[in-house]
Order: structure tokens, then sequence, then C-alpha cells
């Protein structure tokens, strides 16, 4: 396909010289206002739907007493999985895919931060998460590790962003994000599969223990966004509250990386060989989507109804990176 002659401007860029410093020299970045309550309202009404509506279903198949919907965003979920986990794990991950969570993906405030750390030609990636940990739930703690434990080995040397981003607010006490700085420059480490447990874990003898690397604790406040790298190390601990600390992290990479979305190929993109040496895409077994692009606007994906078909139809591809499973004493 022709190239535009002109493409559009780029947008101005959000971050200051010293936050966009402290994200690439600490490889993180807490960005304060970045959403309204407006913007993130929709999602929670969106989520609160979906978990009324298949608590209904459980309700009727005789799993659940009630839907517990008078308790709300932060104890509804929590109440019916001390009763069945089936809802909690139905709607964790990059399930949900609904306008509002596209909508979000989407948010002009949000593309403008990725464009300046990713270049304007945007994949949302595939890897987008909704995390609803729930007190004392097996899914809640998540251990440290690397995205890029994940992700194919060929996309280790670029940036795929993380902006993780609470709809309550995240505390030490609920669980929020702890993230070990500077360490975000050593490559991949050593990730373990721990038998039964359903992470990737770095195991503690693998982590960096330089004092400058000493993990620090990361409270977000609803409407701020965490920024980590793809080598970032990061965990989250119990949720100590009776709330659910809801949470989604999205991701956002450069169009020219290795992506499963049907873009046009432009010159010095990467694709896919076949012998796996360039896979077909970051994170192959979701799909991913352009969401902003001036080279190749008429692709980027706008509509709800195009992006929920092209998540449901997405059949898994390519390679999964592998690591050693260890047993659970490990
Ligand atoms: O939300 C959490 O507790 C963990 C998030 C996480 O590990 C991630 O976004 O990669």
């Amino acid at each position: 396909m022709p190239q535009p002659l002109s493409p559009a401007p780029l947008s101005p860029a959000p971050l200051t010289p010293a936050q966009f410093r402290h994200f690439h020299d600490e490889g993180y970045l807490v960005a304060d206002h970045v959403f309204t309550d407006a913007d993130l309202q929709p999602v929670i009404d969106e989520i609160n739907h979906e978990v009324t509506a298949r608590a209904e279903a459980l309700v009727k198949e005789g799993k659940l007493s009630r839907t517990f919907q008078e308790l709300g965003f932060e104890h509804q979920l929590g109440a019916i999985s001390r009763e069945t986990d089936q809802l909690a794990m139905s709607i964790w991950n990059g399930v949900l895919n609904g306008p509002a969570i596209f909508n979000l993906i989407r948010h002009s405030a949000l593309l403008d931060i990725a464009e300046q750390l990713c270049g304007p030609e945007l994949i949302g990636s595939s890897v987008y998460r909704l995390r609803p940990k729930i007190p004392n739930h097996r899914m809640g703690p998540v251990p440290w590790h690397q995205d890029s434990g994940y992700f194919e080995p060929y996309c280790d040397k670029s940036l795929v962003l993380t902006v993780w981003l609470p709809l309550i607010d995240a505390t030490p006490e609920n669980g929020c994000l702890w993230v070990a700085p500077r360490a975000h420059r050593q490559g991949v480490v050593r990730h373990v599969q721990v038998e039964n447990k359903p992470y990737l874990h770095i195991l503690s003898n693998d982590l960096p223990h330089e004092p400058r690397n000493k993990p620090v604790c990361v409270p977000v406040k609803k409407g701020s966004v965490l920024l980590l790298t793809n080598l970032s190390p990061h965990a989250s601990y119990e949720n100590k509250t009776d709330l659910v600390r809801w949470s989604m992290d999205l991701r956002y990479q450069s169009a020219s990386l290795p992506t499963n979305a049907p873009i046009t190929r432009l010159e010095g993109d990467s694709v896919p060989t076949g012998d796996g040496l360039v896979p077909t895409a970051c994170y192959p077994p979701e799909a991913d989507f352009l969401v902003r692009s001036r080279l190749r606007p008429s692709e980027v994906v706008t509509d709800p109804a195009e992006f929920e078909r092209i998540r449901n139809s997405h059949r898994a591809g390519g390679l999964s990176r592998k690591w050693d499973n260890v047993p659970a004493y490990a």
C-alpha cells in the first residue's frame, strides 16, 4: 500500500523531560492525573454489568446463593468468590473486550504517552489484563517477573510498554506493585514455572541484589498510571484488605516489532520468518490491534465491534517462550 505523502504531525509530548528520564533511568514512572473519574466510570460500569450478569447465571445454575450486587464494585466479587471461584476466573486477564475497555485502551491521554515512548505507529499489544486482586485469592499475589519473561526473545531489546492502572487507589495494604528500579538494563533473567502456580517467577537468587535495585513499593491513585518497561522486574503481594483491588494493565509497542495485527508492513518492519527467528508477534497467543497510526490511518481499529471480533476470532499461533518447571517447594 502506498504511504501517504505527508503524515499528520506528531502529538505533543505529555511526559516532561524529567519524567521521560526517570522512566528510562529507573525503568518505571508514576504519571499522575492521566484519567478523570468520568474516564474510568464506563469501565467500572461495564465490569459491574458483566459481574452481575455472570453472577445471575451462576445463581440460576445453583452455584451461587445470590448476586451480592448491592455490595458494589469494591466488594461484590470478593463476596461471590467466597462461594465460588468460577466467576473471578472467567473474567481475569484479557477475556473482557467490551466497548468501555476498548475505549480505555485507545484513550488519547494514554496513546500520547505510549507514542512518546514507543513511536507514532502504535500497536495495542494483545497482552492487556484485568486483575481483580481479591483478598486471599490464589491469583492475587504476583511473583517477581519481567514482562519479557512471557514474550518472545526477539522482542527483548525493544520497548513493550506496560501501563498499569488501578480502578481503585492501589495501596501497600491492598497489594500495589513493587518494582526493582534500574534493573531493566540487565536483559531478561531466568524465570521458572513453579508447579501448580499460575505465574512465571524469578527465583530470589536471580533477582538483582545491588542496593541500587532495592525494591520500591509504588502506591498508585485511581486516575494515575504506573509505566514499566518489559524488562523492569516487578511483583505484587497479598491484598490484606476486604476490598477487591481492581486494576488493568495495558501494553503498547511499535508496529515495526513483530505483531499479529493484520497491518501493511512498511520498510524496516519485522516480518515473521516462519522458522521462529522472527516470531509472529511479541506475544502470539492473543490478538494485537493497531491503535494509532499516521502511515496506515485506515487500518487503525476504532470500532468496538471490530475489536471484539478480532479478539474473539484470534487463533493462537507461533512460539511461546519456554522456561524450566520447578517443583512447588522451590
Ligand atoms: O496487578 C498486579 O498485581 C500485577 C501486575 C503485573 O504483574 C503486570 O502488569 O505485569
